[in-house]
């Protein structure tokens, strides 16, 4: 069997995916036709030619503008479940999903609906496909902390099916210590911690993340690469790195696959992680991500194997659970 074989064939886990980064074109032009909403492109095709990123804010662009015909609880339960039924094919068993209400509330869709499309699906996966699921809300970085305090207040009532909290958005400009008050919050109330740092970020945010914010995993993480005492620091602390490979081509983080960092951070100790961060806009799920550095590194067996138990390592599911996706 060939390291493809291999890498399409194993049990895997997804640990960064934004789930408004899973619309698909056609899945987008459907459910804005039954919502009766207009999008600015006018065909499939032509929405798929802007697919053409420069930096992580060109494709963030996009990404609201697509995101902006979701309205009701069923369109957020047909994206899910339509992300969940791709994945299970590449034998995903185990996803933690981001999702942005934010996005979606300052557009007058409640977070009651938000959430209950989008758990809703999460169970019927769980019971129609053995997968497991950690659901994480993720606050915006380019708005103040304030919001994401009002934002917080309102996901109270369903914190039973939120499992942790994120920071994504545009990087640059907006650094972790800009939301240490809501994450010390978040933490009180049982939480766990991510962060989007060092995507596009100095390494001095990924230090805000890890010594400001006590993250328990970093979200991407490629800047850190530039300081050893960063390394150091998230060796020592055995922090998950959730890297998206075809993510960092289109948004231009790497130039190509053969200089991406990945087999560097496994060199180094690092507990990298293989994600598709937003499929639908990167060019590929999760085989599609594997498939890409087996094909384009020198990536070997061993790596692959350390790769996909470093997912289950760094997953939010307890030991047991873990066990027996292994
Ligand atoms: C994102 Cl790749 C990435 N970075 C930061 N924020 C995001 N939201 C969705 N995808
Ligand atoms: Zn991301």
């Amino acid at each position: 069997q060939t390291l493809l074989e291999l890498a399409k064939k194993m049990p895997k886990t997804e640990l960064h995916l934004h789930i408004e980064g899973t619309f698909e074109p056609e899945q987008m032009f459907a459910i804005a036709q039954r919502n009766h909403v207009a999008l600015t492109y006018a065909t499939v095709d032509e929405l798929k030619r802007a697919y053409q990123f420069e930096s992580l804010q060109d494709f963030l662009d996009l990404y609201y503008q697509g995101m902006s015909v979701l309205l009701h609880e069923q369109d957020f339960y047909d994206l899910t479940m339509a992300y969940l039924k791709r994945v299970h094919d590449d034998n995903v068993v185990h996803v933690e999903i981001f999702f942005d209400p934010q996005a979606h509330l300052e557009r007058g869709v409640s977070f009651e609906t938000q959430i209950k499309g989008i758990y809703g699906a999460l169970k019927d996966a769980e019971r129609d496909f053995g997968m497991t699921f950690k659901l994480i809300m993720s606050f915006l970085r380019h708005l103040e902390e304030k919001d994401a305090f009002d934002t917080l207040a309102l996901a109270k009532p369903y914190l039973d099916w939120i499992d942790g909290v994120g920071l994504d958005s545009s990087e640059v400009g907006h650094p972790p210590e800009k939301f240490v008050n809501v994450f010390r919050e978040c933490k009180s109330l049982g939480l766990k911690v991510t962060a989007h740092a060092g995507e596009e970020g100095p390494p001095a945010y990924v230090w805000q993340a890890i010594d400001e914010i006590g993250v328990d995993r970093i979200d991407h993480g490629n800047r850190a690469l530039e300081d050893n005492n960063l390394i150091a620091t998230i060796k020592q602390k055995a922090l998950t790195l959730t890297v998206c490979p075809l993510s960092n081509l289109k948004l231009r983080v790497v130039d190509s696959l053969v200089e991406h960092p990945i087999r560097c951070m496994l060199r180094l100790g690092l507990n990298a992680t293989v994600n598709s961060d937003d499929p639908a806009y990167f060019g590929g799920y999760m085989n599609d991500n594997y498939a890409a550095l087996v094909e384009e590194t020198q990536l070997t067996k061993e790596e692959l194997y350390r790769l996909a138990c470093n997912g289950f390592e760094g997953s939010w599911l307890d030991q047991p659970t873990k066990a027996k996706h292994l």
